[in-house]
């Protein structure tokens, strides 16, 4: 009777504390399928299961409410937000060195508590949480579950500050939906940054209450001739505010002093011999630029500069400065040395491509070059960075997601090169320049073009899956760097990616699930 007895019990204990067989079996849990790679993941038995009467308690309302909207919607539970709850959030107790962005993540069979020092941080550990739910969370119908989390503990903060998307919304206007999509789906890889290209030959895309006819005419085409478009500034506003809620910084461009035709095309007088071009629904680029010799053009920037920056909380204007063939070196120099001190006067720091590191442009507080080159070196950036410069890579032949994967992709270019997802990954942000330390990188961002791309669907397939490549370059560790490691872990995303409806490149460098 005494060995049942023992017998039963020890039985008893194994069921309670052994993690379900298949983890076992498994070994792999989500745990080891976050992108971008966690500083630290501790796997650990067991899993908390989220349950109809699971409470959230958050020391953020905003991003407890955030978290709620991912998860009612699959599972179906209330997940009301409370004082106590199973879920907490919690901006106390963080280890110091996660900074401002990073947290720590416990899950327990009881309890998931994230801790951080900031929104931004509980945010951030929001969205590893989110990748160790099945994938079906991602579902906006109910899904039968059950939702268990792989219990264990991540201790997670980026490597670089600034982790950036640009969206071209000048080529081809892509409505104020689209754009908060693509905030939705770049928050999903702790990217804090979206850049904004509003004006080109083909678009002025923001409307300017000073200079109305940027938007209303500048506005009202595109490349191929179609209708164009633009924001107003409830449009802009809201754009703002969805990427504030999801800690994501708004950086708007208007390129000056080239790719101006929309611009020159919308006020004659802007333009040196007071005749206005018509507007331009091409593909070339370096033909124009604004009259760097008359005084109405520096009104002008001063009067967009000054609309745009009240429009815009984040710290960054950016003013191009790419391509600027028809404007002379002289006039180029001359012009940004009055257009640049504006946007400062105004409180903000100057972005511009590395073109803005010409030696006879002068150096702004804080000025960073977007670094768009091929080449694994730039003297004059090298030059800029030793003068206080700080740098954003967005090397084309790595970054540019209007790059064809391969020669059979129907959209997009190869000028700077054919980019496959590999190609993305494996490069150095901190190591790729010459004389530019990672001490000067502010971090990385990966534009993406519309010449060719029309449609929302065009974007995510461009942008997806090379855009969490450069997440992930981003935020992880240089010591986590390793293509079969991220090739393994980037499969995992395909299902979300799929729930999401997000129609992604089926790269045959990874082996997609299912
Ligand atoms: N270069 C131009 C872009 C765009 C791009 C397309 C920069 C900074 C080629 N300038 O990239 O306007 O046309 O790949």
């Amino acid at each position: 009777m005494v060995r049942m007895f023992v017998l039963g019990t020890l039985l008893v204990a194994f069921a309670v504390v052994a993690p379900p067989p298949a983890a076992v079996a498994q070994g792999r849990t989500a745990m080891h399928d976050l992108v971008p790679a966690p500083v630290s993941v501790r796997p650990a038995p067991g899993a908390f299961a989220l349950r109809p009467g699971t409470a959230i308690a958050s020391d953020d309302a905003g991003v407890a409410a955030y978290l709620a909207g991912v998860l009612r919607p699959a599972t179906g539970y209330r997940l009301p937000i409370r004082r106590e709850g199973a879920i907490s959030l919690r901006l106390k107790g963080a280890p110091a060195h996660v900074g401002r962005e990073g947290y720590q993540l416990d899950v327990t069979p009881r309890s998931v508590t994230i801790k951080a020092r900031t929104a931004a941080g509980l945010f951030n550990g929001v969205q590893t949480l989110r990748q160790l739910l099945p994938a079906s969370v991602e579902s906006t119908t109910v899904r039968p579950g059950p939702w268990r989390v792989p219990a264990g503990r991540v201790v997670d903060h980026p490597r670089f500050a600034y982790r950036g998307a640009m969206l071209d919304v000048a080529r081809h206007f892509h409505p104020v939906d689209t754009v908060k999509r693509y905030i939705d789906r770049i928050a999903l890889y702790k990217i804090n940054h979206l850049h904004l290209h509003l004006s080109d030959d083909q678009g002025w895309r923001i409307a300017i209450d000073t200079w109305p006819r940027l938007a209303s005419y500048g506005g009202s085409t595109q490349v191929g001739g179609g209708p164009g478009g633009h924001y107003t500034k409830t449009d802009y506003r809201e754009i703002v505010a969805h990427a504030a809620r999801r800690h994501i910084t708004i950086v708007p461009e208007i390129d000056v002093p080239g790719h101006t035709n929309a611009a020159l095309a919308s006020y004659p007088e802007l333009n040196c011999d007071g005749v206005a071009p018509p507007l331009y629904t091409g593909t070339r680029v370096g033909f124009s630029s604004l009259c760097t010799s008359k005084e109405i053009t520096y009104t002008f920037v001063r009067d967009v500069l000054a609309e745009l920056a009240a429009l815009t909380p984040g710290p960054y204007l950016h003013l191009g400065g790419d391509e600027a063939d028809a404007t002379s070196d002289a006039d180029f120099a001359a012009f940004l040395n009055r257009a640049h001190p504006m946007a400062v006067s105004l409180g903000k720091t100057v972005v511009g491509w590395h073109q803005i590191a010409a030696p006879a442009v002068r150096h702004s507080p804080g000025r960073v070059l977007q670094y768009w080159g091929l080449s694994g070196s730039d003297p004059q950036v090298a030059e800029a960075v030793s003068g206080g410069a700080k740098v954003i890579m967005s090397p084309a032949n790595k970054t540019y997601l209007d790059m064809k994967y391969d020669p059979t992709t129907r959209l997009g270019t190869t000028w700077a090169s054919l980019i496959e997802v590999r190609t993305a990954y494996d490069w150095d942000p901190g190591a790729h320049l010459t004389g530019v330390p990672e001490s000067a990188v502010l971090g990385v961002e990966a534009p993406l073009w519309t010449e060719t791309i029309v449609t929302e669907d065009d974007l995510e397939y461009m942008a997806f899956p090379r855009l969490p490549a450069v997440a992930e370059l981003g935020w992880s560790p240089r010591s986590a760097h390793d293509w079969e490691g991220f090739r393994e872990r980037l499969a995992a995303q395909g299902p979300r990616w799929e729930t999401l409806g997000i129609g992604f490149h089926r790269s045959p460098q990874v082996s997609w699930p299912g």
